[in-house]
């Protein structure tokens, strides 16, 4: 019995016809997930950022900002004494009750590092944490593409059995 939407004239041709689009999508799909996205080239900036800590939470707990700006952070402590130092830089700053502290460093590396609270501020403390990107979120732009790329091949495959089946039928 031959499939329904199987060629009649030549099902191995169409076999290596599928096989040829799934070696493609593949491809293409590989190469949204790996391929390296230049960071865009923005001039870089002064920023002041003002972060203000309490039990326990930073707030803004998430901050972005462009590969090579000078990033000056504001620790406001609301309650009691706080901390916030940032991995993968060595960056620490720690700021009395009711009190900042500011100090400066220059993002000079690029990706999504997390900050915590350097003083044990009370039994939650070990999760007073908070995230600062350096560049564009490029983890959102490949799932994007990705996306794209998977609405794409249903769209092919539907047209392409579509167009099988009306061939057959015709
Ligand atoms: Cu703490």
């Amino acid at each position: 019995m031959i499939n329904k939407f199987q060629s009649l004239n030549n099902p191995k041709k169409e076999l290596m016809r599928r096989w040829g689009l799934i070696f493609l999508f593949s491809t293409l799909a590989l190469l949204v997930l790996f391929i390296p996205i230049p960071l865009l080239d923005t001039a870089p900036l002064n920023r002041h950022i003002r972060i203000e800590a309490s039990m326990f939470q930073f707030d803004p707990g998430e901050v972005r900002v462009n590969p090579g700006d000078r990033v000056t952070v504001e620790l406001v402590s609301t309650d009691v004494v706080h901390g916030l130092s940032l991995d993968g830089y060595d960056f620490e700053l720690i700021a009395d009750p009711g009190q900042s502290k500011t100090s400066t460093f220059i993002a000079d590396k690029a990706g999504v590092f997390r900050f915590r609270c350097s003083v044990a501020c009370g039994n939650l403390h070990p999760f007073m944490i908070g995230k600062m990107q350096v560049g564009p979120n490029l983890l959102l732009l490949r799932g994007i593409g990705l996306g794209l790329l998977s609405i794409a091949m249903a769209i092919f495959s539907l047209q392409h059995q579509f167009q099988t089946t009306v061939r057959m039928t015709s």
